[in-house]
């Protein structure tokens, strides 16, 4: 931060504008442009009742300590839900007689397209009660998509390959990770608040409550640590 360089009759005439008022302005000569953006940086931090934007790294273990890959950590302020918006399509393929990715990580009303690149056919179906589907013997890319429109947890399976098995966790909140091999799952943006954390892993199975732990955000990075109730795969 730089904000000695800001002086007082600056700050009053910028305040209330919006970011892109500032960039607008800043075209004006290159010589105030520097002055300007920096401005804008400091007005950010400084601004009374902004809320300030956390990021938030959860290391998720199985009970013996060892990192848990595919874990999804979602977060959903204490005080109530956040609105959430579909995401643009996603895909889980078939390759090998196996659905990538494994777990699928999405926001409710999500649309999902089933590409199946084997030269065999797949017939995918789920039984779990936030979407029974089912995607009778096909090969290609089947021409309706799924839209998971309920939160929660999907199983899915394959009528012809029993080994095939994903899961499609929904979230009603904006705010949600998977985590990777080194079991660490990373959250950006979060205003600050209090808020439940819900982590889930497949091993608990999909009619698991997620492990809760409650948190509270400031403007600061935060590391959590939480130990889920499985074993993880050797
Ligand atoms: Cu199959």
């Amino acid at each position: 931060m730089e904000q000695g360089r800001v002086d007082a009759p600056r700050t009053s005439r910028v305040h209330g504008m919006s970011s892109s008022h500032i960039l607008k302005r800043s075209n004006a000569g290159p010589i105030r442009r520097r002055p300007w953006v920096r401005l804008a940086a400091t007005l950010v931090g400084a601004l009374p009742g902004l809320s300030h934007a956390a990021g938030l790294t959860v290391q998720v273990s199985d009970a013996a300590g060892v990192a848990l890959v595919d874990a999804v950590v979602m977060l959903e302020p204490a005080a109530g839900g956040a609105p959430v918006k579909p995401m643009a399509d996603v895909e889980i393929s078939q390759l090998h007689k196996q659905f990538r990715p494994r777990v699928t990580l999405i926001t409710t009303g999500t649309r999902v397209t089933f590409p199946n690149f084997d030269t065999v056919r797949h017939h995918v179906y789920s039984f779990s009660p936030i979407k029974p589907f089912e995607l009778k013997l096909y090969a290609g890319v089947p021409n309706q998509p799924i839209v998971f429109d309920k939160p929660g947890v999907a199983v899915l399976g394959c009528n012809i390959h029993d080994n095939m098995v994903a899961w499609v966790v929904v979230a009603d909140t904006p705010w949600s990770a998977r985590s990777a091999a080194s079991g660490r799952a990373h959250l950006d943006g979060l205003p600050s608040g209090a808020y439940q954390m819900r982590v889930w892993h497949p091993g608990m199975g999909v009619a698991a409550q997620p492990t809760t732990v409650a948190l509270t955000l400031g403007a600061a990075d935060v590391e959590q640590a939480v130990h889920l109730p499985v074993k993880a795969e050797p």
